[in-house]
């Protein structure tokens, strides 16, 4: 994506009207608040994290692995083994899973959607390695990958300083307004769905991130990620999900995330926890619990099998990671046929 990009509106002078953080939200589809989250429990986080990732081995050795200095040759994303291998250590943090809780976003949340408020028990994080742009998030709606309710909001911070050559979230100003889901193919980036670009008009907007600050949106609000164009720095950012806990909630996201690709359960997770307090915190509410819609997923797989017989480089290596994850699955060996006949 080369064009310009606006800014954000801040709206740390609404924070104690809740009325007016809707009415904001409503108008313009988006809450951007400046360091509504601690940056020193943050910067507690980042230090977890980046110890988990220089042990994996995706920073350079001898560095303060606070300033997340990457090993380009360790480049991975959502769906290859070697991101599982530290996303997993990651996922079995505490720290991680407690700062979905923690109060200055509950109390957002609280404000815009009443409560009680439920975080979402699939928290996630990203970790996007620098000079590796084709797998940037592309521009989607949330609603495709996590369904349940469209007033179900993602709240989006990095986890250390984003300026926009890092590759922070962008969203597309007044696209929540059309209030209907559309249409997704596939690509490449986190979630291997896009919306078709010809289709979409207005502004993008985005900012230099400060550690702290949050965007929150609603679930059919278009976004996507900016490239990290950075020569060596990983981005470290949470979305974690909200909803009014009287709302439906997909079934996928009581799980681990991306239990599809890399299964992993929660008594893996809290093997190591001191405290049990957040452990299957959801139980305590009666939620209405939906299945999971798996039209948009067979979609893009069945359009990445399209592409790639017909040479697409992205396809193939889309497939590619599909049977290196998993030779033996069904979806795999639809695949490996592909890339066969492709192959010279
Ligand atoms: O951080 C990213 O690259 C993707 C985040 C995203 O799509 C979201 O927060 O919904
Ligand atoms: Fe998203």
């Amino acid at each position: 994506m080369t064009r310009t990009v606006g800014e954000l509106r801040v709206s740390n002078d609404a924070l104690n009207d809740a009325e007016e953080l809707r009415r904001r939200l409503n108008t313009e589809g988006y809450l951007f608040l400046r360091r509504l989250q601690n940056p020193d429990k943050l910067l507690a986080l980042r230090r977890d994290i980046t110890r988990l990732m220089m042990k994996g081995g995706w920073l350079v050795a001898g560095t303060d692995p606070m300033e997340g200095i990457a090993r380009i040759e360790a480049q991975c994303t959502e769906g290859d083994l070697e991101y599982a291998a530290v996303y997993h250590q990651m996922y079995r943090l505490e720290s991680f899973h407690r700062s979905g809780h923690w109060p200055e976003v509950i109390s957002l949340i609280a404000k815009i959607a009443g409560e009680p408020v439920l975080p979402h028990p699939s928290k996630i994080a990203r970790l996007w390695f620098p000079k590796y742009t084709e797998h940037t998030t592309p521009m989607h709606q949330d609603f495709v990958h996590f369904q349940g309710s469209y007033d179900t909001y993602t709240c989006w911070a990095p986890v250390g300083d984003c300026p926009i050559a890092l590759g922070g979230l962008a969203v597309l100003a007044g696209s929540h307004r059309m209030r209907a889901i559309r249409d997704h193919h596939f690509s490449l980036g986190a979630g291997s769905l896009a919306v078709d670009e010809s289709r979409l008009e207005g502004t993008w907007l985005s900012t230099d991130y400060e550690i702290g600050d949050s965007l929150v949106f609603n679930s059919l609000m278009v976004h996507q990620a900016l490239p990290n164009l950075t020569e060596d720095r990983l981005r470290i950012s949470l979305d974690n999900r909200y909803q009014h806990a009287g709302l439906p909630i997909a079934e996928h996201m009581l799980e681990p995330h991306l239990q599809g690709l890399h299964p992993l359960s929660w008594e893996e997770v809290y093997a190591a926890w001191e405290s049990d307090e957040l452990k299957y915190y959801w139980k305590k509410f009666d939620l209405q619990i939906l299945p999971r819609l798996v039209t948009w997923g067979e979609r893009s797989f069945a359009q990445a099998l399209e592409l790639a017989a017909g040479g697409d480089a992205r396809a193939q290596l889309h497939l590619r990671r599909v049977v290196k994850r998993d030779p033996h699955s069904e979806l795999s060996q639809r695949a490996q046929a592909v890339l066969a006949a492709t192959s010279n």
